[in-house]
């Protein structure tokens, strides 16, 4: 597939996937959702990718729906917007939640209605200071979609998160970090180098372990303490076995930096 509304790249162990329509602050169409699947498709199945970084093109990182698209405007015709979602939305924000790997977010500027809570599916998310996050859904008579509901009241709480629902304000990306929404805001200068460091640092990282650490966070939102407990233990005995833990752990006792193979 050629893309024309994203641009993918992968070296190194590291994939790149860049939101690549700036004059509509990388919102997103069907097109850009179709190369968006394709490339996340590309990333499942290529066993040299370590790590995924998730990144808008211009001024924007992503302004959600692109609300100009025939798909989703009222108009004459009734408009289905749950068919938008079970066809583009819900299997975006799964897959990038099961991910075996760490997937890495640089937003590098607004992130509104779905492109707020895209980036807040991604394991880490670093942002510039001069990027915001606004749950724009209520001004135009929506809710949260794209995981919104879900992901806002376990990072910061069922008030603030009512609140940033229902006002559709925006929460800039100092006080996000703050909040625990995020989990860094960097000056806009530094975004580069600091998420640049971020990929070399996972991707040299053991990404079976990563995977785990992510499934079981991801996992607790839902788990009472003993299932937690037997995940952790299941998910332990899986990577006891692991070529990386045997490194690690040699690495250790000889003193010098280990050499992770990611398996
Ligand atoms: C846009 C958009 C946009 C098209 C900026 N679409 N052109 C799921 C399922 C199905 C349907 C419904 O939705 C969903 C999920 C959703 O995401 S709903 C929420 C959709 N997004 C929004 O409501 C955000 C709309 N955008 C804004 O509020 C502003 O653009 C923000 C606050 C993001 C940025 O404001 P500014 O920095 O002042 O930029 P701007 O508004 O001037 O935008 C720049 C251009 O981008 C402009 O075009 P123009 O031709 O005038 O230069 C905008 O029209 C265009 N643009 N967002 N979502």
């Amino acid at each position: 597939m050629t893309y024309e509304n994203i641009i993918f790249a992968s070296a190194n162990g590291i994939a790149r996937l860049t939101l690549n329509r700036p004059e509509r602050l990388n919102s997103f169409n069907d097109a850009m959702h179709a190369e968006v699947r394709d490339a996340l498709a590309r990333v499942k199945t290529d066993g040299s990718v370590r790590v995924l970084l998730l990144t808008g093109a211009g001024r924007g990182f992503c302004a959600g729906q692109d609300l100009g698209d025939r798909a989703v405007a009222p108009g004459g015709e009734p408009v289905d917007l749950g068919a938008s979602i079970e066809r583009n939305y819900k299997p975006l924000i799964l897959t990038l939640r099961a991910l075996p790997l760490p997937v890495v977010c640089a937003v590098n500027g607004v992130a509104a209605g779905a492109g707020a809570n895209i980036a807040l599916a991604c394991d880490i998310v670093v942002a510039a200071k001069s990027a915001s996050f606004i749950q724009a859904f209520s001004k135009i008579g929506l809710i949260p979609d794209s995981g919104g509901t879900y992901f806002l009241p376990r990072l910061v709480g069922t008030a603030r998160a009512m609140g940033l629902s229902m006002l559709g304000e925006r929460l800039i990306a100092e006080q996000a970090a703050e909040w625990g929404v995020i989990w860094q805001c960097v000056e806009d200068v530094h975004l580069h180098e600091t998420v640049e460091k971020l990929l070399r640092t996972l991707a040299g990282a053991p990404t079976a372990a990563l995977a785990a650490i992510k499934r079981a966070l991801y996992a607790s939102a839902g788990n009472d303490l003993e299932t937690q407990l037997d995940l952790e233990r299941d998910l332990q005995r899986a990577l006891g076995r692991s070529a990386d833990y045997r490194e690690g752990v040699a690495a250790f006792t000889e003193k010098r930096a280990p050499r992770f193979s990611g398996l």
